[in-house]
């Protein structure tokens, strides 16, 4: 076989080159999302549908699926991991058996405050825990604000660690929230988002348990009127990136998106402090009861799940650098 002349391999490897520098045709990205449109979730990834298209003279832009769409959140994160979906807004929750450092900002009573997990987000322990799902076929752009996440029942009110004993409550699909309610003592039900209304209202289930806004937009609290005050993880929102798409982005625009992302974090989190407020207002307008809790019981029944999984020294090490951010 003859051999390729030097010449036209050179052209050829220019050629390649020159192509992996194109930006890729003019695009709307999919991103899905749980929630209504109005959800500062979804709020903030159409702003950064705006910034993308500002600095792309208007080429590329995302279009948001809300409301479980394209599907519940385990759905569409394998959606994305195979380039089906470009983008997926989700909670930390359904990634942490995919990308184990996930497990680590949802770990029970881990942050002392809004600020502190701020800190640690913005941080480098949020920067590891989004790189390290890269290879799991994830480009992790930003964590969202998720508030904490309470129990809330419908017959009747949580108020100590014993009165959780037995309930049936809806979890998040993830082995560590599947322990951490047994850690409670109730009976732990994963079941996907979507269906958690109609769960509490046939009686499937005796509660579920979700930040402010969650328990307002999805219309839980018409149903389980007893929101106990537990605040048991702050288990955060992601923003993730399909990699397969993502290498098809020139590396300027990876720059865009990227820089995008981080811009619609400070935009996500006044709308967000906005929102917890309002949810909350908006519940107990609508009949639903406060029920402030013994926390300190049900912090102190949390030692099992750390043992269970925060097992790897690496794991270990980041629960540590967290505790130990001021
Ligand atoms: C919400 C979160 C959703 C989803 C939901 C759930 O707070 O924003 O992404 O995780 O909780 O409980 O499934």
């Amino acid at each position: 076989m003859n051999p390729i002349p030097k010449t036209l391999a050179r052209t050829l490897a220019a050629l390649a080159v020159a192509a992996l520098c194109l930006p890729a045709a003019a695009r709307e990205f999919r991103s899905a999302d749980v929630h209504p449109e109005d959800y500062p979730t979804v709020m903030a990834v159409k702003h950064m549908s705006e910034t993308i298209k500002q600095k792309t003279g208007g080429r590329h832009s995302i279009r948001v699926y809300t409301g479980n769409q394209l599907g519940g959140e385990k759905d569409t994160i394998e959606q994305t991991r195979i380039g089906a979906l470009d983008f997926v807004r989700i909670n930390v929750a359904p990634m942490n058996n995919i990308c184990p450092t996930t497990m680590v900002p949802t770990m029970p009573f881990l942050f002392r405050s809004k600020d502190h997990m701020r800190k640690v987000l913005d941080g480098p322990v949020g920067d590891e825990i989004l790189r390290s799902c890269e290879s799991q076929g994830f480009v992790g752009l930003a964590f969202y604000d998720s508030g904490s996440r309470s129990l809330y029942t419908v017959k009747k009110p949580v108020k100590s660690l014993a009165d959780a004993k037995g309930m049936k409550i809806r979890v998040q699909q993830s082995d560590l929230w599947v322990a951490l309610l047994q850690a409670m003592g109730a009976n732990a039900t994963p079941m996907p988002y979507g269906e958690v209304y109609t769960a509490l209202k046939t009686g499937l289930v005796d509660g579920a348990e979700n930040n402010w806004p969650s328990y307002d937009t999805s219309k839980h609290h018409e149903v389980a009127k007893f929101y106990s005050v537990t605040e048991h993880s702050m288990a955060p929102e992601m923003l993730l990136m399909s990699k397969k798409v993502w290498d098809s982005l020139t590396p300027d625009e990876q720059k865009i998106f990227r820089q995008a992302a981080k811009e619609s974090v400070p935009v996500m989190r006044k709308l967000w402090d906005e929102k917890e407020r309002a949810s909350r207002e908006l519940v107990v307008k609508g009949g639903a009861q406060i029920i402030e809790v013994d926390k300190k019981s049900f912090q102190d029944a949390m030692k099992p799940v750390y043992d269970k999984f925060i097992t790897d020294p690496k794991l270990k090490e980041m629960v540590s650098r967290v505790q130990a951010t001021n």
